[in-house]
């Protein structure tokens, strides 16, 4: 599934982000930033260690916020290591903090010259946001994002279950359509 916004797309697929070749992609990361489980574990294994002794460096990293390291081993130039919220109840700033992630993310991406983007469904494994939800904020963020920086030239989305594939794709036809409006 992807969708336009003006010259810029905004796609969904299945898969391993770790064999994405876009120019950067998104680890969805904890505080310290010197590794975990789930994509960050994954992303880790794939990359080797450069990735972590940059990480090493960086100082952690706020909720909400996003810094770079190289892609080391992996087929991305860059990893763009953003922390996203743990959810609650929805009344605890979560969308807000998940909102950021995806800009803060696109901004880091936009100052080093990164064109093309993968993010994986961010807080939405260990951090328990629930798919639907995480979807409608990713993807509204992205693209007001995309309205006004037609540098990134496409953001993709790469769930890896079909159930939260189906979730994100649902979401991006539904906005599509709204934009068209
Ligand atoms: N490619 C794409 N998506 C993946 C991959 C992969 N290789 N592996 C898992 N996912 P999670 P969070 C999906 O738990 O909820 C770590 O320990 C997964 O199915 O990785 O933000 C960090 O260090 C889910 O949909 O991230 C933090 O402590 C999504 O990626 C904590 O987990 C995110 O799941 C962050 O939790």
């Amino acid at each position: 599934m992807r969708i336009m916004i003006g010259k810029s797309s905004v796609e969904a697929v299945q898969g391993d982000i770790t064999k994405d070749y876009s120019h950067a992609i998104v680890n969805a990361a904890n505080k310290t930033l010197l590794g975990g489980g789930g994509v960050d574990g994954a992303i880790h294994r794939a990359g080797g260690p450069e990735i972590l002794e940059q990480c090493h460096r960086l100082n952690g990293c706020d909720t909400g916020d996003a810094k770079i390291t190289t892609g080391g081993r992996l087929p991305a130039k860059y990893v763009i290591h953003t922390v996203g919220p743990v959810y609650h109840d929805g009344k605890h700033n979560e969308p807000e903090l998940l909102a950021s992630c995806h800009r803060r993310s696109l901004e880091v991406a936009l100052s080093n010259g990164v064109r093309t983007v993968a993010f994986p469904a961010i807080s939405c494994g260990v951090y328990g946001y629930p798919v639907p939800k995480a979807a409608a904020i990713a993807i509204k963020t992205v693209r007001t994002f995309l309205q006004k920086h037609q540098e990134i030239e496409r953001v993709r989305f790469v769930l890896f279950d079909a159930d939260a594939l189906r979730v994100f794709a649902g979401e991006l036809e539904r906005q599509g359509n709204a934009g068209k409006e």
